[in-house]
């Protein structure tokens, strides 16, 4: 996909709605520097959801589809829950796996992506619920990072199973009471950054969404990594908020709460040295292209 496969003949123009119109005109594929600061003018990701009011899955959505740094040329693949309800209404290539199963689906999409388009960039990044990662679907997930696979992994932690009206995930807090578990969380909630890093994942972050400049970062370096390097996790922290009993206005300030350094969702990140290489070089390369923008600026004022 790319912005000239939805260019609109001239000669329909008129008779296109508006939407599709306005579609097409603010659209950031193929503009190199496209980030959160986009959503808002640009529909062409993600203009409506299923989700309910407030829910920062939805807020998520949008951040993570405005970071991607090449959305032409990328392929979600989803699992079953709550994140798959938005999957319908996104205009990035996406695939459902059957529930558990999406770090097998997509290491076998990142491969036949390669072959098919030699020479060509092309993205994987799976989206799943922390039940989908951590339980059901752990072995596919562990397996893809152990063999390397190069695609990017990020999971929507919102501690239980959301789809499903509230059941106890590995990643629940100990102690916690959900309406399909009412004895309680007996065990930890599973450290799976520390996992994932054992597994052989060159970047790991842990966050809340409450700050877009920080997923939009996460997110490039997440598939920039995983691009060149090797397999990329991230989990961020999205309250159920339905669960946890907050209204829709609610929910970033559970995030904002859940984010201090003494919290279970402080800032957490693990980056491999070769990751680290990657990033000062990527970093290098932008700082020149700034200057020598600047200096054609100068050049022509
Ligand atoms: C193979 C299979 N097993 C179980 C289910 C039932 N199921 C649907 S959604 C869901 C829970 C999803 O929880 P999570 O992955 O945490 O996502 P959330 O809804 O919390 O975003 C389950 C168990 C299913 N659809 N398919
Ligand atoms: S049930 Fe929870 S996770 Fe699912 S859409 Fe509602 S608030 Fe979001
Ligand atoms: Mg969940």
């Amino acid at each position: 996909m790319s912005k000239e496969r939805i260019k609109i003949s001239e000669d329909l123009y008129d008779i296109m709605p508006s939407d599709y119109q306005d579609l097409v005109k603010s659209a950031t594929y193929g503009k190199e520097d496209r980030g959160w600061k986009d959503i808002g003018n640009s529909k062409e990701l993600i203009e409506q959801h299923s989700l309910c009011a407030g829910c920062p899955e939805s807020m998520a959505f949008r951040y993570i589809l405005a970071s991607l740094p090449n959305p032409e040329d990328t392929v979600m693949v989803g699992s079953t829950g709550c994140t798959s309800l938005v999957f319908p209404m996104v205009a990035v290539h996406n695939i459902h796996s059957l529930f558990g199963n999406q770090n097998a689906i997509a290491s076998g999409l990142k491969r036949a992506l390669s072959v098919r388009f030699p020479g060509r960039t092309k993205d994987v990044v799976v989206l799943a619920g922390d039940g989908a990662t951590v339980d059901i679907g752990l072995d596919m997930t562990l397996q893809a990072w152990f063999r390397q696979e190069k695609f990017t992994t990020i999971c929507f932690d919102n501690e239980l199973y959301a789809n499903t009206g509230g059941q106890e995930s590995g990643l629940m807090q100990k102690g916690f009471v959900a309406k399909m578990a009412p004895v309680g969380k007996l065990f930890d909630k599973v450290r799976l950054p520390e996992i994932a890093r054992e597994s052989g994942c060159h970047y790991v972050v842990q966050c809340t969404v409450s700050k877009p400049s920080l997923i939009e970062k996460v997110v490039r370096n997440a598939v920039m990594i995983s691009r060149e390097i090797g397999p990329t996790y991230l989990q961020l922290y999205t309250p159920c908020i339905l669960e946890i009993g907050k209204n829709s206005m609610e929910g970033l300030q559970e995030m904002r709460d859940s984010e201090k350094p003494t919290e279970r969702f402080a800032y957490k990140e693990y980056i491999s040295e070769p990751a680290k290489q990657l990033l000062a070089e990527v970093s290098a390369k932008d700082k020149e292209k700034k200057a020598a923008a600047k200096q054609l600026a100068a050049q022509g004022a």
